[in-house]
């Protein structure tokens, strides 16, 4: 026989997301649980929901999303769902876990480890105990019956000193077929440590300039021993991305534009676009905002002026002396302020010089 098993984590249902604006946040939630409500379209005829801890993203839950889960969790009668507490949604005296009958197919491990036993399989499963569970819960641990297909299902740091940590030597010795594990918010692709498969899915939606790129599930299909089919499923609404653009050879806005949207023309995603390389205009990012799609746009400036600054201020000019004054002071300055310095001064002597020349 063999076991279908849906596997996400780092949720963070109800997040405060940064760098959006309240209005964009609330639409963000909502496209979060669409997210999750499709997490538990992919369950319907699996054996297995897992939800490897942060489920939530703080202990603040709303009513809503709480009625929202319980109405989603009903929805797959058929198929059990396992939930651990990671670091953000600690099993705490105070945790939404404690009071909350999500039904009767759903299962919320507690703070020490527990087996539960399956004519199919045995999955083992621990919550954090506070924010900050520095247990090293799968230290010396092995499965009781290594015959039986067992899963384990752990909020942990691999490889770290901090948030449950643990080895690659302990998933090695656990006797886990298969380990699923929350934590990093990036997937990591199927791994394996003697004869355990072990993967961090990763957060369905992205919540950051971080977070970048498509997020999404593991679907997975194992038999005892091995696994037959291990699929990264894309979930996510909308990505983040971080990028730069050099804008060395350009000279206005247009071009920067154009560049831009020969990526991401009338993309609905969540940008921010850093201007890097030589440059000496003026550029008000506010006004490249508003001309480039996205659900939200943030440009930064960090090009340097194309000057040698150096040489200019050996210069007998008006831009000469603009620089030696700017170099003085150099040390007082951030080196954007600095460069942003320069480019103002710069632009505003062109101008003058421009109008003289008229
Ligand atoms: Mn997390």
């Amino acid at each position: 026989m063999s076991l279908k098993i849906i596997h996400c984590a780092d949720v963070h249902l109800d997040s405060a997301m940064s760098g959006l604006n309240t209005k964009k946040v609330n639409i963000r939630r909502d496209e979060m649980k669409r997210t999750f409500a499709r997490i538990i379209e992919l369950s319907k005829n699996a054996d297995m929901l897992i939800v490897a801890g942060d489920l939530f993203d703080g202990k603040n839950v709303s009513r809503s999303t709480l009625d929202f889960l319980k109405g989603e969790f009903s929805k797959i009668p058929e198929t059990k769902v396992y939930i651990i507490a990671g670091n953000h949604d600690p099993f705490v005296a105070d945790s939404v876990y404690k009071n909350l009958n999500f039904g009767e197919n759903v299962h919320i491990f507690g703070t020490e480890l527990e087996c539960i036993e399956m004519p199919e399989y045995e999955i083992y499963g621990i919550s954090f105990k506070s924010p900050n569970d520095e247990r090293e819960m799968l230290s010396g641990f092995s499965v009781k019956n290594p015959d039986k297909i067992n899963i384990g299902v752990f909020h942990a740091n691999l490889g770290g000193v901090d948030y449950n940590p643990v080895k690659v030597s302990d998933i090695e010795k656990s006797g886990f077929d298969y380990l699923a594990m929350g934590h990093i918010h990036k997937a990591s692709g199927m791994n394996k440590a003697g004869a355990t498969y072990y993967a961090y899915c990763g957060c369905p939606e992205g919540r950051g300039y971080d977070e970048t790129g498509e997020k999404g599930i593991y679907a997975i299909e194992l038999t005892k021993g091995s696994i037959l089919s291990a699929d990264f499923v894309p979930v996510c609404e909308r990505m983040y991305f971080d990028e730069e653009i050099d804008v060395t050879d350009i000279s206005g806005y247009d071009e920067i534009v154009d560049r831009i949207n020969e990526k991401y023309k009338g993309e609905k995603h969540i940008y921010r676009f850093t201007l890097t390389g030589k440059s000496n205009m003026a550029i008000d990012t506010d006004i490249l905002c508003e001309r480039i799609d996205g659900f939200s746009v943030v440009v930064r400036d960090k090009t340097e002026p194309a000057v040698d600054i150096e040489k200019l201020s050996e210069e007998f000019s008006l831009k000469g002396l603009f620089a030696r004054f700017a170099l003085e002071d150099k040390e007082n300055m951030s080196e954007e302020e600095f460069n942003e310095a320069l480019k103002l001064g710069f632009y505003y002597i062109e101008k003058e010089e421009n109008n003289e020349n008229r």
